[in-house]
């Protein structure tokens, strides 16, 4: 069984993944950075991601990519608040905040947000924990190592698939001990994040291994460069399809949601792959 239990939810995620779509608020992201900077045009957007199926709206106000520049409180609860309180004004779709900032986690929660996304694992503010735990969000813990500023420099495991599920235990017994329940968390495996590609590769086929404590297992690969790095093209379109091969693989494999920018497409092979594995 796979529930994920935060706030007045409880999500069944055993036999039906979720989407998680992407909303960067971001003059810099890597794929799409610059279209939705405006709020009313990341509003739009957003609705657009509901109606095309999205089960979560993924809102970020920071780029994560390797080496983007760090953004300051004040500019990225700007860009992400209208966002939020637009949304939540008009559906009950559920939010996550996307920031690696514990004031910008609490600001997003009281603006309507349901869910906080931490790319650090909140490790990287040391308020972090404290907001997660007095809240009652959703929170998904990914692993990184390092900051997005350091992460690519030069990443090494002795063992990448027992070094990632031995974090994910140990994260969960530390959280829980500080008052955060595992049952609030799903777990990313942090694609790209201090990684190289195979270590990428390497996850992705070993994704069954990651599963601890019956946690939901959350997969970002959409667009990444890793899929650039496997076909030998930069073209950002290129990355589309690939991007949809890989969403099928994982739910295959056992991850629960995932986080994409092409909603439907992404949707679509979900329920594909969810048919087959009920019939087995
Ligand atoms: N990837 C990105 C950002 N946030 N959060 C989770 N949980 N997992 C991920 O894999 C993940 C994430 C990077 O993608 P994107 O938001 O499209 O780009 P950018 O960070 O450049 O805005």
């Amino acid at each position: 069984m796979q529930h994920w239990r935060f706030g007045s939810h409880d999500l069944d995620l055993t036999d039906r993944g979720l989407i998680m779509g992407i909303v960067n608020v971001t003059p810099d992201s890597f794929s799409d950075g610059g279209r939705y900077l405006d709020t009313g045009r990341a509003v739009e957007h957003a609705l657009a991601l509901i109606a095309e199926g999205a089960d979560i709206l993924d809102i970020g106000g920071e780029s994560t990519r390797p080496g983007a520049e760090p953004v300051e409180e004040a500019e990225e609860l700007r860009r992400v608040l209208p966002v939020i309180r637009a949304v939540r004004s008009q559906t009950q779709t559920l939010i996550s905040i996307d920031t690696m900032k514990a004031a910008v986690a609490r600001a997003a929660l009281d603006a309507g947000a349901d869910i906080i996304n931490d790319v650090t694992g909140l490790r990287g503010d040391a308020a972090m924990l404290r907001v997660a735990a007095a809240s009652s969000a959703g929170i998904v813990v990914m692993h990184m190592t390092g900051t997005p500023q350091t992460m690519q420099a030069n990443p090494h495991y002795d063992d990448v698939v027992t070094e990632v599920r031995s974090w994910f235990e140990n994260r969960l017994q530390l959280l829980e001990k500080e008052g955060l329940p595992p049952e609030r968390v799903v777990l990313d495996p942090g694609f790209g994040f201090g990684k190289t590609l195979e270590h990428n590769l390497t996850l992705m086929r070993e994704l069954p291994q990651l599963s601890v404590s019956d946690r939901p297992l959350l997969v970002g690969v959409s667009r990444k460069s890793m899929i650039a790095k496997v076909l030998h093209s930069e073209a950002m379109e290129d990355r589309f399809w690939p991007t949809i091969a890989l969403s099928a693989y994982a739910r295959e494999h056992g991850a629960r949601i995932v986080r994409v920018h092409d909603v439907k497409p992404n949707r679509e092979a979900l329920r594909m792959i969810e048919a087959l594995l009920q019939a087995a």
